[in-house]
């Protein structure tokens, strides 16, 4: 199979080149919107995972060299060259991950925003100087890691590699990254356009595979020096565990399951458009999902039922279809698995105001697709609002009071974000401070941008990425004292 239409890759990029899999072997990438293979891909493993550290490690050494200004006029050129092939990049990312083309599109902007952001922030990391009196000089200097590792999850492929490889490559680290199976093309198709755009042979480098066979090679390689994850809580457990055996160190955005909380006072015609949207978009395949609803019982019946009528005017099919505004789910395991927690809240006795049921392409008959869906009716210890279902399916908890709403949103063990709808503001910031979570929306929903830090607390990761305190990831301080 040649993967024509888009002329899409099917080699691992190592080392400035198009490299097949040492093995030779190949996988099929499906897409999602008919459930159908629609390209192959390079199954990588140890050795090409070997080749492309040793690559990296040779041509970071230089990269580190090259002057902070340098670095970020390639990354500029690269922001500028994803917007000029947004469309390609949108496309190709519909086909691996089933998503819409208006959200493909979005993805692209916010990746190419991501080189545009760090491509300012190499000629940024100033060191210091320390007070030891007239007879010392002494200070630090910010120097980089060296070889990055990027695992890369498949549900915003693209994005993700963006806002890890730029601050990376900013603060003059080199990458090798390893894309999720089930969505290689555009971290491959990113590698190309950076080498395109100027940057050196060897400083980029995507190896495609399994997670077991390319995935723990990679982090377990005593060459890299930071990993950074996007994955489920299990395997960044397994990720930070292969890291410390050789004190790499880590940042890693694991699950969520992040309270919405809408208060009685609440602009509620915004904020009905903002929940639809906090767990709905990406088809609710997003680690920040406002996936739990925690909602004050005044408001309760009528909310839900304005709700219910909104989630069902979705335009369900394939992304690529004119109209469309809601995509498929990744793969036939996980909406298994989507199903799977809907099926058994049900018969538990949850109420399943709509949606609960698999669904395809109406035009087509095929796909993976789950239409949107609402749990009322929950108890706090329930699977569903729980843990993380990582789909289109909106948990219900009602609360009596703004410290009843606090103390449902901090009943999981996850703490990525909030969000929260009010218009008293003191008591915004009140709840704000009292949450645990990374980031806390107050009035619209995956509020900020790639200037605000991301990140969560407890089995939500460790780290933060974005922002500026991202590329201090990326640094290593060496302080210098000298008495003259
Ligand atoms: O995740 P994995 P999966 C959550 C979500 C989802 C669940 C399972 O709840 O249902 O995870 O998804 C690579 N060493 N999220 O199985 O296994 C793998 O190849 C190194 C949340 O896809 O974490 C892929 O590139 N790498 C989330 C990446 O890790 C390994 C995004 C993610 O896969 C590896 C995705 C290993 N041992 C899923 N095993 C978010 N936070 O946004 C796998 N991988």
């Amino acid at each position: 199979m040649a993967n024509h239409a888009l002329n899409l890759p099917n080699q691992h990029f190592i080392d400035g080149r198009w490299q097949a899999a040492v093995s030779g072997r190949m996988m099929a990438s499906f897409d999602p919107g008919i459930a159908e293979p629609h390209a192959e891909f390079a199954a990588g493993d140890s050795d090409d995972i070997a080749l492309a550290v040793a690559a990296a490690k040779r041509a970071g050494a230089l990269w580190a060299k090259t002057s902070a200004a340098e670095r970020g006029r390639v990354l500029m050129r690269v922001a500028e060259a994803l917007r000029a092939h947004a469309d390609r990049f949108a496309r190709a990312e519909v086909l691996d991950s089933g998503k819409t083309l208006a959200e493909a599109l979005g993805d692209v902007r916010g990746a190419a925003r991501a080189f545009e952001y760090y491509a300012g922030a190499g000629d940024k990391l100033e060191g210091r100087s320390y007070p030891l009196g007239q007879d010392y000089v002494s200070y630090s200097v910010n120097e980089p890691v060296g070889v990055t590792a990027h695992i890369i999850p498949w549900n915003y492929p693209l994005s993700t590699a963006a806002r890890s490889f730029a601050p990376a490559l900013a603060a003059g680290c080199s990458v090798v990254a390893k894309p999720a199976e089930q969505t290689p093309m555009t971290a491959l198709m990113l590698a190309d356009l950076l080498h395109q755009a100027g940057l050196p042979a060897g400083v980029c480098n995507v190896v495609t595979g399994t997670g077991v066979a390319a995935g723990a090679a990679l982090v377990a390689h005593p060459d890299v020096h930071h990993v950074t994850f996007t994955g489920s809580t299990t395997t960044g457990i397994n990720v930070m565990q292969a890291a410390a055996r050789n004190i790499a160190s880590v940042t890693l955005e694991l699950g969520g399951k992040s309270p919405n909380i809408v208060l009685a006072d609440a602009d509620l015609d915004l904020a009905l458009d903002q929940v639809i949207g906090a767990i709905f978009e990406n088809s609710g395949q997003i680690c920040s999902a406002g996936s739990r609803l925690v909602i004050e019982r005044s408001i309760h019946a009528e909310f839900i039922e304005r709700l219910a009528k909104r989630a069902g005017g979705f335009t369900i099919g394939h992304g690529l279809r004119d109209g469309v505004n809601y995509g498929a789910i990744n793969s036939a395991e996980h909406l298994a698995k989507v199903a799977g927690y809907v099926d058994q809240a049900r018969a538990r006795g949850v109420e399943v105001v709509t949606g609960g049921k698999i669904t395809a392409d109406p035009e087509t008959g095929k796909g993976w697709f789950y239409p949107p869906t609402i749990l009322d009716g929950l108890s706090w210890d329930d699977p569903v609002v729980q843990e993380e279902i990582f789909g289109p399916v909106l948990a219900v908890q009602v609360v009596d009071s703004a410290d009843e709403a606090i103390a449902a949103a901090n009943c999981t063990d996850f703490a990525l974000v909030a969000g929260l709808f009010t218009r008293d503001i003191s008591r915004a910031h009140r709840i704000a401070r009292d949450v645990d979570a990374g980031q806390v929306f107050i009035n619209e929903y995956f509020a900020g941008g790639i200037e605000t830090p991301f990140g969560g607390n407890r089995r939500s990761g460790l780290g933060r990425e974005k922002g500026m305190v991202a590329v201090a990831s990326y640094c290593k301080l060496k302080t210098v004292t000298a008495r003259i």
